[in-house]
């Protein structure tokens, strides 16, 4: 069975994170998403808009997770990979480079991001707008 995993918060889950987890899946016969901590979210300067349990929640309706584990540091992920037998580390291409020191663990795939959406751009519609 060839595993695969991926990092992120998912907050206000969009198409972009829809089309990321399918393609991630897609690698493999089994994904796993580690999903950012409310305190490691604030490590990333970021502060979600949904908790970590809301962002869980929505993620467990997907079909493409199989399963999901808390990201508390950027160090865990070497032992993630290792612990979790990891076949394949993936992530969207905004970040390319940026974790090629796995690729002596597992193959390390960077997928591209889908333009034009994003949780920022979600978080910036104003209510008036949706009126
Ligand atoms: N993504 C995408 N297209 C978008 C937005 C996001 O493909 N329009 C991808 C990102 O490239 C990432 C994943 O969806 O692979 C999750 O995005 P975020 O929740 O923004 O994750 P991020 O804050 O980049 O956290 O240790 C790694 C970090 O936890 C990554």
């Amino acid at each position: 069975m060839k595993k695969v995993i991926t990092y992120g918060s998912f907050d206000t889950l969009h198409y972009g994170h829809i089309l990321l987890l399918k393609r991630a899946r897609e690698l493999g016969d089994h994904l796993t998403v580690a999903l950012s901590s409310d305190a490691f979210n604030l490590a990333k300067n970021k502060i979600s808009h949904f908790d970590f349990a809301q962002r869980e929640a929505l993620l467990k309706a997907i079909t493409y997770v199989d399963d999901i584990i808390p990201e508390d540091t950027w160090e865990q992920k070497r032992n993630d990979v290792t612990q979790l037998n990891i076949d394949i580390f993936t992530m969207g291409d905004d970040w390319a480079g940026k974790f090629d020191f796995l690729g002596d663990l597992c193959e390390v795939i960077y997928l591209p991001r889908t333009p034009r959406i994003s949780s920022t751009a979600i978080k910036n519609i104003h209510v008036s707008s949706l009126a």
